[in-house]
This record gives C-alpha cells, structure tokens and sequence, in this order.
C-alpha cells in the first residue's frame, strides 16, 4: 500500500501500517543518534554548560560556592545530582533580568509566563537559542506529519506566551506557510481553514475542541476540508479528548510539551508510533525524574517529576529546573526511529493535588472517568470550597446535544450514576452538577478547570 503524505489520513495510516519510511525526519542524524552518542554530546555540553553558568549568572556562583561544588566536579552524567535544583521563585526573585547570562544587547527576543502570582517569570533568547528552538520546533512538527507545503494557522496567542512565536519560528523554519491568525475570533477560524486552504491546525487541545464544536454548530464539513493536522500543547491533552478531535475533526493530532523557563514549546514532541508518549530533544535537554518530595531519582521508569537542564542556552542557562510536572521515561527504542528518549503525557502536576477531607486527588482522576461517560462532553470545571468547616467538591460536566433530555427523572439518574463513578475512583464524596450543553466556558489559550475558594 503507498501512502501520500499530504493526503489526508495518510500520516496515521502510514504509522499504523508501519510505513515510517514516508514520515520525514527533521534531523535524522541527531534524532536518530546512538544513545552512546548522546549520551558522549550530553556530558560534554553539561561540563560546558555549567562552568558556563557558574561564571556568567551571580545566582548559581554563589549556590555552587555555598553547595562547596565547582564546574570541575562536573564529570559525568550522574555528576549532575551535585547541582543546585533551580525553581519559579530563583526565577521570580531575580525579575526581571537577574538570571541572564549575556547582556541585552546579545537578546533578540523576551518572553514571559504570567504564572499564577503576580511576578512574571522572563526569559531571554540569543541567535543561537532561537536556532535551536525553531530546530526543536521543526522536529516535532514533522513527527506529526508536516511538511514544507503545509499551509499552518496559528491558533495561539502571539505575544508573551512562547507557544505562538515558537512555533511560529519552527513551522517557517521548516519551509511552512504560516497564517498568523492567533487566538480567538473561533468563527473567523473556521473561514480561514477554508478560504486559506489551511493544513495544519496549532491550538491548545481546549480551543481546538471549540473551534470543532463551533464547525459543526455552522454546519462546517470538517471531512472535507484540508486541515489535516493538529499540533496541541501547552496544557494537559486527555487521551480521550485528543480521539474525539481526531474523529470529529478527520485530523491527526500530536501533543507536544514545553515550559517558558528552559525553552517553551519544543522540548518533547509526539511522534506518530508511539503516540501518548512525546521524545525530548535529549541533544538539548538533559532529563533527571525525581520524587518530587524528596528530589531523589526515581527507578528508570518510573512515574515522578521531570527535572531539565537545557544544555544550549545561552541568554538564561538554568540548571536543574524543576517542572513539577509527573511523567515517567523510557528510553527504548521507538519503531518511528528516533532514539531519543520519550516521556509518558503530563497529565498532572505534583501542585495540582486536591486535599479534600484529607484523601488525594488529582484533577486528571476526574478527566478520566468524565471522559468515560458517553453523555457528557469533555469541558468540566471543579469547584472546591469550604461548607460547614468541611472540604466539598463540585464537578460541573456538559451534557452533550445528543443525551439532553428534558426528563428530570433521566437527568438526575444520570447525575447520581456519575457521582458514584467519581466516588468509587477518587474515594471521596463528590457533588455533580449537570451543565447545559455549552454551559461551561470555553478558552481561547489554557483551559482552567479547577477553581479552589477554600
Ligand atoms: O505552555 C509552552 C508550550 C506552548 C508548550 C505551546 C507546548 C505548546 P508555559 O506557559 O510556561 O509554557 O507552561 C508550561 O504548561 O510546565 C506544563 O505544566 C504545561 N504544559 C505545557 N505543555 C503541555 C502538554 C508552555 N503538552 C506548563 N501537556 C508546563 C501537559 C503541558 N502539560
């Protein structure tokens, strides 16, 4: 069977065939590299990359004097444990500029994450971290499929946030034409996909459930029209909620990782063999999984948080940074080619555990069971709060068009069959609360789903 891979489904088709000859590689001498090879590039960039950091960022001088570690202690992979971990407050206490290595005149672009406290954390790109991020960049978009004629509209928001400009860089990089529409105005999206001829979808996976919903409350034909891929990131992608799109919107959708601190977008991208899982850039990317209590590695394999170490930067060389975000890694070889070591999805962070009267919960828990109810769609909201001094949790979840009834017997029936899926997974009371369809607020950029008023 041959496969053409601007044609429509033929990417997926082509990697479920095990023909991965027609998926392009980026960079297939680095991506394809012996992990010997790696490995070798990675110690040598870390020793660089640290003395690096020691003489040009006061921060980490006076953190490895006081540790009582030098840049020549730095020898081997391992070597790295003897470093300071970096976190958002080193960041946010030395704002704006504190943590930059090279002066402004060597900075061609600033970004910055708002966070959620008021300091904004900003980071600084050289010519040479801008290469590197738009070669990240167009690494991933080909594991999703795309080539040079694709036609990529932007459905995130320009501006601060790196995921606009990144991948904006990356696509062109790859010989792309890029449709810099940017986030919002979902009709006008939906006209451009058409009159543009547009091919390849960049959204958070929230908004590309709207502008798919929106498509088809304007009786757009997403069969036929020529987007074919959607390249997702930003915020946690269910593996429910990305099959949905792909169905409904007869696309092919990658999920792709990254953080503003050690780089934006482009740090793991997801390829087309191993699906829910994302291969980081390892050539630029050193990655330690720790406990997140303790900071301790875990067992190769293992579920903890994702500690990185760009290895390239140069405006802001930060080392051992801490995500907070839970994954684990392998790093067996995949069947697309690419030996680079992959990272299970985020799902959730160690700083988004709910406590409520004292058991665990993560949201994701509450993503997954919703996404396993056939009547309601994937937009929820969490509400906990505090009623007669005890924890309640809320969970708002959207009836779809489809199982809308104006039986009060069938909603409430259907009300109290979630509330007991959701109790029996997360082992605590929960309240549901039953939505119209299009009650729950949709999101132009990251969808925010929890809302703690205790
Ligand atoms: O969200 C960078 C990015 C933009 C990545 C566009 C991919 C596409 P920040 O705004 O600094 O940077 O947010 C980083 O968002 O620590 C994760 O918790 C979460 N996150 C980002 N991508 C994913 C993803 C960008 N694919 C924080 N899956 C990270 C799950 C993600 N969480």
């Amino acid at each position: 069977m041959s496969f053409s891979i601007t044609k429509k489904g033929d990417a997926l088709a082509a990697a479920q065939a095990g023909s991965f000859d027609v998926l392009p590689i980026f960079d297939p001498a680095m991506e394809c590299a012996s992990r010997a090879y790696i490995e070798a590039l990675q110690t040598e960039k870390l020793k660089r990359q640290v003395r690096y950091a020691y003489e040009r960022v006061p921060y980490y001088r006076a953190k490895m004097d006081e540790m009582g570690v030098s840049p020549t202690d730095i020898q081997t992979l391992d070597d790295v444990r003897k470093l300071p971990f970096t976190d958002k407050t080193a960041l946010r206490d030395t704002y704006p500029y504190g943590m930059f290595a090279v002066s402004l005149d060597e900075v061609r672009e600033i970004h910055a994450s708002s966070g959620t406290t008021g300091t904004p954390i900003v980071v600084g790109y050289t010519d040479a971290d801008m290469d590197v991020w738009s070669d990240c960049i167009a690494r991933l978009v080909q594991m999703a499929g795309v080539v040079p004629a694709d036609n990529a509209q932007m459905a995130f928001g320009y501006g601060m946030f790196t995921g606009g400009f990144g991948l904006h860089y990356g696509l062109q990089k790859l010989g792309c034409t890029m449709i810099p529409a940017g986030a919002g105005n979902t009709e006008r999206h939906i006209k451009m996909i058409q009159d543009y001829g547009t091919t390849v979808l960049i959204a958070t996976p929230s908004y590309a459930m709207h502008i798919c919903e929106v498509g088809e409350q304007l009786g757009y034909d997403w069969e036929s029209s020529p987007l074919r891929v959607g390249l997702f990131g930003g915020e946690p992608c269910p593996p429910g909620l990305k099959a949905e799109i792909e169905s409904r919107m007869h696309i092919v959708c990658t999920d792709n990782y990254g953080l503003t601190e050690v780089m934006g977008p482009g740090v793991s991208g997801e390829c087309l063999a191993a699906r829910d899982q994302q291969h980081i850039a390892e050539d630029h990317f050193l990655w330690e999984v720790v406990d997140p209590k303790t900071g301790e590695p875990v067992a190769e394999g293992e579920m903890g948080e994702l500690v990185l170490t760009p290895l390239d930067k140069q405006a802001i060389p930060v080392l051992r940074y801490r995500t907070h975000d839970l994954t684990r890694v392998t790093k067996e070889p995949c069947a697309c080619g690419r030996t680079h070591a992959r990272m299970d999805k985020v799902r959730s962070r160690s700083d988004d555990m709910l406590i409520i009267r004292g058991t665990n919960v993560f949201p994701s828990q509450i993503e997954d069971v919703l996404t396993q109810i056939d009547e309601v769609t994937p937009h929820y909201h969490i509400i906990v709060e505090t009623v007669d001094g005890m924890d309640a949790l809320t969970v708002q979840t959207e009836i779809r068009p489809s199982a809308f009834t104006d039986s009060f017997e069938a909603l409430d029936a259907m009300r109290r069959r979630i509330e007991e899926k959701l109790k029996s997974v997360l082992l605590v009371g929960v309240k549901v609360s039953l939505m119209e369809p299009g009650g729950i607020e949709r999101t132009m950029g990251k969808a925010k789903h929890v809302e703690d008023r205790r």
